[in-house]
């Protein structure tokens, strides 16, 4: 048994997830945990809010509330929706924690006496009104290039040139809208990467074999380009204020704390259970914990590089990524998820149109892996009618039914396997062993192409021996086929687990059985199982089709404001 850390990119606290959030972290990681506990495996999956930085303090100004009072009541917003998509955490944190503080503090600290903390004096804008230094995209003004005259400090979004905000014409904050704004000198503490690039090129190298082309590809970007300083404190109120003298006023930039976050997470997880937990045994063991990380592809450069040399900068023996999954985007009816223009379905109004199940089979079928993948109502509802309902759905209640009105409510005894049956155990174990090793590696869309072609398989195997038919000649033949079917259901069950634990939990009760491991799953003994005699239910369907007039309606309801 290995030790698994799988941490999921930490959501910030002011944006409502939409699919988009689920299937670019959050799902992957949670399939992976759960399949990685299913192997025998100790887990230890992490993940909360991210809870810093400027968004944090304009969104409770938006919503007339105080920043910590906000930021409690959107952390558990959070908390409600994943568990409405039943992620399995082993623990939900915050980045604001105190325990966070703590470790912020000693990673600090470290970098400073290694000498990585560089000080610089920059200009920045200052809004005389707002009383604070305004990050890039909270000034708006007129695009110098096309005209646009909601172009942000950072980018126009019209023709999206990349700014300074000292070109903007007639800039004023996007907070107040205020234009008495100042260029103001400020001193701020910087990340002195070209000093630790060395060793982080050759700690990357150390990871070169392992890690999917488009987390390395682009980290190897960064290192090409050559990396720079980078400021890691900022003039705000919300944040920890630095732990160095002169700089008492300012606080850590978000992307400082952020990934320090799992760190601290990790404690508070520790904190609940002292006696039994220890958070060192996770972060401060790398020979034993084997680190997976999800996360959105703009995350990559911050996990690959920001975070990694943060940690190496302090010379103390951090457990480091050791795979990165990226993750690319999700489109909505190939336009973007707006919440501005409620355009889109998000994550906690999508779990009360269908069960969380149903998204978590769609979007996991459908990652944007290797590039860019979009959902659309008419591809959902194909999907949750023709595998979910048509396939799995329709040969569960058809195999339970057949045999309880012609043979009782028990697994028909008896009988031998006979050549259909070995064949069928044959292609089955190919096809498990595929599925276990794209789960591995993280393959999702391949390891659900198996899944549904194990699935497949069930239904051709009793399309081919007709135990309807057989029943009336040959009584026990049609046992023989039955309790292989039944047999089968539970395979099912036990595969689909990691993707749909609440159908898996369902199949499981209809056949008063318990979940179990699936390390070195033997296809020929899983089938022999049952061997006849049990008890079982037949229960409700496990899906419901989705009509043509709800994908109308849904279609409607979540367009947006044209
Ligand atoms: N909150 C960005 C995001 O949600 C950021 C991730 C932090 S991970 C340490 O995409
Ligand atoms: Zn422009």
């Amino acid at each position: 048994m290995s030790k698994i850390l799988v941490t999921s990119a930490l959501p910030y606290i002011n944006g409502v997830p939409h699919l988009g959030h689920m299937v670019g972290c959050l799902l992957p990681s949670d399939t992976y945990a759960r399949f990685m506990r299913m192997m025998g495996n100790e887990v230890l999956y992490i993940c909360g809010t991210d809870e810093h930085g400027t968004t944090s303090e304009v969104g409770a100004l938006k919503a007339g509330m105080d920043v910590q009072a906000y930021c409690d009541m959107n952390h558990n917003r959070h908390a409600q929706t994943y568990k409405d998509f039943n992620l399995s955490f082993d623990f939900f944190g915050r980045t604001s924690t105190e325990e966070n503080k703590e470790m912020t503090y000693h990673i600090f600290e470290q970098l400073d006496k290694n000498g990585f903390i560089a000080e610089k004096t920059v200009k920045q804008v200052y809004s005389v009104d707002d009383k604070m230094f305004l990050a890039d995209r909270y000034i708006v003004g007129t695009c110098p290039y096309c005209g646009y005259d909601k172009a942000r400090g950072d980018q126009c979004e019209n023709c999206t040139k990349v700014l300074e905000p000292t070109e903007l014409i007639d800039a004023r904050s996007a907070v107040s809208g205020s234009k008495n704004l100042e260029v103001r000198e400020t001193k701020h503490l910087f990340l002195n990467l070209p000093k630790i690039e060395d060793k982080l090129e050759a700690w990357l190298k150390t990871k070169e074999p392992f890690w999917p082309d488009v987390a390395y590809t682009i980290a190897k970007k960064w290192l090409k380009e050559g990396l720079q300083e980078r400021c890691i404190t900022r003039d705000l109120k919300w944040g920890f204020p630095v732990n160095k003298k002169g700089y008492e006023d300012k606080v850590f930039y978000v992307w400082f704390d952020a990934p320090i976050g799992y760190i601290g997470i990790t404690k508070q997880w520790e904190e609940e259970k002292p006696q039994e937990r220890n958070w060192k045994d996770w972060w401060l063991n790398p020979q034993n914990v084997r680190h997976v990380e999800f996360m959105g592809k703009d995350n990559v450069p911050y996990h690959s590089i920001t975070f990694p040399a943060t940690l190496l900068g302090t010379g103390e023996n951090w457990t480091q990524v050791d795979f990165l999954k990226g993750m690319s985007y999700l489109t909505y009816e190939g336009g973007k998820f707006s919440k501005s223009e409620k355009r889109g379905i998000f994550a906690e109004d999508a779990v009360k149109e269908f069960p969380a199940d149903y998204w978590r089979y769609w979007l996991m079928s459908n990652a944007p892996e290797s590039s860019d993948s979009s959902f659309s109502w008419d591809l959902f509802a194909g999907a949750v009618n023709k595998d979910l309902n048509g396939v799995l759905g329709n040969f569960v209640s058809r195999v339970l039914k057949m045999t309880a009105s012609k043979l009782g409510d028990k697994v028909p005894e008896g009988g031998e396997n006979s050549k259909a049956e070995n064949e069928l155990i044959d292609v089955l174990q190919k096809r498990v062993n595929d599925y276990i090793k794209y789960m591995e590696e993280m393959e999702f869309r391949k390891a659900l192409g198996e899944l549904r072609a194990i699935w497949v398989e069930g239904n051709n195997y009793i399309s081919a021996e007709e135990p309807w038919a057989v029943i009336k000649t040959d009584e026990q033949r049609a046992k023989v086929i039955l309790r292989n079917c039944i047999n089968l259901i539970r395979v099912y069950a036990l595969l689909s687990a990691p993707i749909m634990p609440e159908t898996s939990q369902k199949i499981l009760d209809k056949l008063y059985t318990q979940p179990t491991l699936i390390k070195d799953f033997d296809v020929k003994k899983e089938m022999n199982f049952f061997k006849g005699g049990e008890s079982f239910e037949v229960g409700d369907m496990l899906f419901e089709r989705i009509t043509p007039e709800r994908v109308e309606e849904l279609k409607t309801k979540y367009a947006g404001a044209k």
